[in-house]
């Protein structure tokens, strides 16, 4: 879609989502309330670390096969722009880990439900992995303009902001109108930048950088201005994020960010290196 067009639907679709979404939520919760709720223990640590072997083995030792399973791995590295250098995704890790599902989704469905009042269903399931990366860590921005729920599970401990990189936030942001509007129309004219960053009016002093042991589950909307803290400077951290999508959505192949899959199993060398 050319970029007009996409200008045109962001307007829509955020039109929509202020008029008709955000008025038929659930009003007294956290995620209404902040954009977010923390959910302590929702995995054990002993899960964590299977999950992390899984996303290690399959980036370093045996790609997974995707013909037969639906499970790439993406390396941001590859979509050619300037972000995220450092950042690979384990996508539909459940095809290869159907136990995540029995583990997961009905909890999270649920707990979405008591939260924003609406049926959601989780659509797939990858690891993201983040390399420590001074440089070239996507800033705050909206995960399109659409109805848009993530749940993001720790799988080690993020305790420092520098030292670890957390999932970070301006809280209440996914109600405002007015800055987004107006970083979507500057965006327009920045043609090197996707449209929906949110590099303006949303200083990190307003941020709330999220920490967690290993296990700590993130209830989010992503339409709150959001970001991996750009200053990570030391360890590796591993997240298994949950795609939400309302329940009446028809489910069909999900294949986000496909056309960046890795070809070859890359050492940890390699991810960090190439990352600078
Ligand atoms: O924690 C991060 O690295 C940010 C992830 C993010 O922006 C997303 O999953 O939408
Ligand atoms: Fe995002």
């Amino acid at each position: 879609m050319n970029r007009v067009a996409l200008f045109l639907r962001h307007f829509r679709d955020m039109y929509r989502y202020y008029t008709r979404w955000l008025p038929s939520v659930r009003q007294d919760t956290d995620v209404f309330e902040k954009g977010y709720r923390i959910v302590p223990d929702m995995l054990s640590v002993e899960e964590c670390s299977r999950i992390r072997h899984d996303f290690d083995r399959a980036l370093h030792i045996e790609l997974p096969d995707d013909t037969k399973t639906g499970t790439y791995i993406v390396a941001r590295r590859e979509a050619g722009d300037q972000y995220d250098k450092h950042v690979f995704h384990l996508m539909n890790y459940q095809s290869i880990a159907p136990w995540i599902v029995e583990r997961l989704a009905a909890p999270i469905q649920e707990l979405f439900k008591a939260e924003v009042g609406h049926d959601f269903r989780v659509n797939s399931y990858s690891i993201q992995v983040d390399w420590p990366d001074t440089q070239t860590k996507r800033g705050y921005h909206n995960d399109s303009f659409l109805v848009n729920y993530k749940a993001f599970i720790y799988l080690n401990d993020v305790l420092d902001v520098d030292a670890d990189g957390p999932y970070t936030v301006i809280p209440r942001s996914h109600k405002d109108i007015g800055r987004k509007v107006f970083n979507l129309m500057v965006n327009f004219f920045r043609s090197w930048v996707p449209l929906d960053n949110m590099d303006f009016l949303y200083p990190d002093t307003k941020k709330h950088a999220i920490l967690g042991k290993a296990g700590t589950g993130i209830l989010s909307c992503q339409a709150l201005a959001h970001k991996g803290w750009h200053n990570h400077t030391t360890n590796k951290r591993y997240v298994l994020i949950l795609y939400l999508v309302p329940a009446t959505t028809p489910q069909k192949e999900w294949k986000l960010g496909k056309e960046f899959k890795l070809q070859h199993t890359i050492t940890a060398d390699d991810a960090a290196r190439k990352a600078a």
